[in-house]
């Protein structure tokens, strides 16, 4: 296969050239062509077969152990200036990438496989979508790419009828972390990566694509590409909502995504449309609409279990790629939260010893077809996407923020968007459990500085009255002695439910000076053993502490400099006030 698209034909030859494959491949997405690539891995060990009988077509790939995970320091924005990138970024000038790049890729893919991987995020006939190709000399990449995204043979169609797609370019090269870089080139629509066959830094239609490259493009086309889950909440009386939801990296996004409701919640139901990525776009009327561009999920296996999210648990039980997890002694993949057996080979594929720490690595993975979701809602293949009431946003905080609350109105929702910090996670690389601040959950994906895309997000309290009313939510508040005062999980449906009430002015709040709180009464804890006592602190706006983190905002959005916008200044201003 070759294609009409002129553009593309050329850029595959040009790489080609540059990289010296022993052969091209051009994806077409089947699954006949799904199996040979598996066949292929098995043959040459980049796969092993897991028990065929309790966990069928499953196969585990063990990566390096020096690249399991993102490498936020080797990543690169590279806009011809660099004010462009913004310190939320490391930049680096496009000449100077370009040189180092093609001097890696020289020669790279001799004796390898050059496949070539067009793809569409969101839904093939959707105008909202929009499709890349990827090249790659990775079967394990190929492979994921067609249960992560809408691959092959209909996105080829797509972009020779349209023209116009991104390009990615990407590498294994010799997994030499001196000789790793993940560079964006978002004024070309370029991404280029070498160096590392993790997830994140490999199948380039996830961050570097549908969140990078299209945070900048959709900067320029009006809409907004977000770190956010999507998901269907539906009532007992057959009422749905839609809500797009962000954290940062391993905070649960999959799990909220996949929510039982609780038996105490009987009738209400949780369908999902997107984990990890939701392209928000006004539709005519000014509502807000989304989509999920991906097609499969590449989610965290350890914690997963039946109590934490049975379907997820269910969701991997056949067709599923994992990575970098253990393995018990009937050849069944296992994890640490996985209650059932006990490993005997660890995720580097030698003999498990407590000794060198967890059995399967903490950012260990699974990859599947999103379909696979018992609660899977079609929704996510609508081309018009689903109407959104609520966005939420979320961090990991031991302390100071409640368990709910709600802006006073969208720009006041930017503030309290730019102002989402979390414990870090083992998601990249880097020291696990330290705070840092992460705006939108988008600190490791905005494509371009951070103080444009506060002002684009601003932008759109101009362009509609009627936007989703923006809320805040912490599940992780704990006790001094460690304790997480609130049970979250399942249970996390009754801060929803608050959340659709509001949005609906169904039921009234108190006025704080961070935002609209729940009186006590309004959430639901039927059921719940919880305390009034503890309802109550996971309720409470100690002004103190909530004076030292406007400081520490105040600190953070300084390093923007003028670039801030006026208006998000003046919402820091009126928090600060109101706690006066
Ligand atoms: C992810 C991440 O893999 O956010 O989704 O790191
Ligand atoms: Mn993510």
């Amino acid at each position: 296969m070759t294609s009409t698209n002129t553009v593309l034909q050329q850029w595959v030859n040009e790489v080609a050239d540059l990289t010296k494959p022993a052969s091209i491949h051009w994806c077409d997405g089947s699954d006949e062509e799904y199996d040979t690539l598996i066949q292929q891995m098995l043959g040459n060990g980049v796969l092993l077969k897991l028990n065929d009988e309790t966990y069928p077509n499953c196969y585990l790939h063990r990566s390096d152990p020096s690249d399991v995970a993102r490498v936020e320091h080797l990543t690169f924005v590279c806009t011809p200036e660099a004010p462009d990138a913004g310190p939320n970024n490391n930049w680096m000038a496009p000449d100077e990438a370009h040189g180092k790049m093609d001097s890696l890729f020289a020669g790279c893919m001799q004796g390898r496989t050059l496949y070539v991987i067009p793809y569409c995020m969101g839904p093939i006939d959707s105008p909202y979508s929009r499709c890349g190709v990827e090249i790659t000399d990775s079967a394990y990449v190929a492979a994921n790419m067609k249960l992560m995204t809408r691959m092959g043979s209909a996105a080829l169609s797509r972009i020779e009828r349209e023209g116009t797609f991104v390009r990615g370019l990407h590498s294994t090269g010799d997994l030499n972390p001196d000789r790793r870089f993940i560079m964006h080139y978002p004024e070309e629509m370029l991404i280029q990566s070498f160096g590392s066959g993790y997830g994140g830094n490999a199948l380039l239609g996830k961050k570097c694509h549908a969140l990078r490259i299209a945070s900048w493009q959709a900067q320029q086309e009006g809409w907004l590409a977000e770190h956010m889950l999507l998901l269907e909440l539906e009532s007992p009386t057959g009422e749905k909502h839609y809500i797009a939801a962000a954290f940062p990296s391993a905070c649960g996004k999959t799990n909220l995504a996949m929510l039982i409701p609780p038996e105490s919640q009987a009738g209400w139901k949780i369908r999902t449309i997107g984990d990890d990525i939701a392209w928000l776009h006004l539709d005519e009327s000014g509502q807000l609409r989304a989509i999920n561009p991906e097609s499969g999920y590449f989610g965290v296996v350890p914690g997963t279990n039946p109590k934490t999210n049975r379907n997820a648990f269910d969701m991997i039980r056949h067709d599923a790629i994992f990575t970098n997890v253990a393995v018990t002694e009937n050849n069944e993949p296992w994890w640490e939260g996985k209650d059932e057996q006990s490993p005997v080979t660890d995720w580097k594929g030698g003999p498990f010893d407590k000794a060198n720490g967890p059995a399967a690595h903490p950012n260990s993975r699974f990859t599947v077809a999103a379909r696979q979701n018992p609660c899977y809602s079609t929704l996510a293949d609508d081309p018009a996407g689903v109407p959104i009431s609520a966005i939420i946003f979320g961090g990991r905080r031991r302390e100071l923020a409640p368990l709910v609350y709600q802006a006073r109105n969208w720009n006041h929702g930017v503030l309290i968007g730019a102002g989402v910090a979390s414990e870090t996670t083992a998601a990249a690389t880097g020291a696990v459990g330290v705070t840092r601040r992460d705006p939108m959950a988008m600190k490791p994906f905005c494509g371009y500085n951070f103080a444009d895309y506060w002002g684009h997000w601003l932008s759109f309290s101009e362009k509609s009255d009627k936007l989703p009313e923006i809320f805040h939510v912490n599940w992780f508040r704990q006790d001094e002695d460690g304790h997480f005062l609130w049970p979250g999980f399942g249970e996390n449906l009754r801060v929803l439910r608050w959340i659709i009430e509001r949005c609906e002015h169904r039921i009234g709040a108190r006025e704080t000076a961070i935002g609209y709180l729940p009186h006590a009464a309004d959430i639901d804890t039927n059921g719940l053993d919880l305390d009034n006592e503890v309802l109550e602190s996971l309720l409470v706006v100690d002004k103190n502490s909530w004076r030292q983190e406007l400081a520490a905002m105040d600190e953070y959005l300084r390093e923007y400099g003028t670039r801030i916008p006026a208006q998000l200044t003046e919402q820091h201003r009126k928090v600060v006030e109101a706690l006066d």
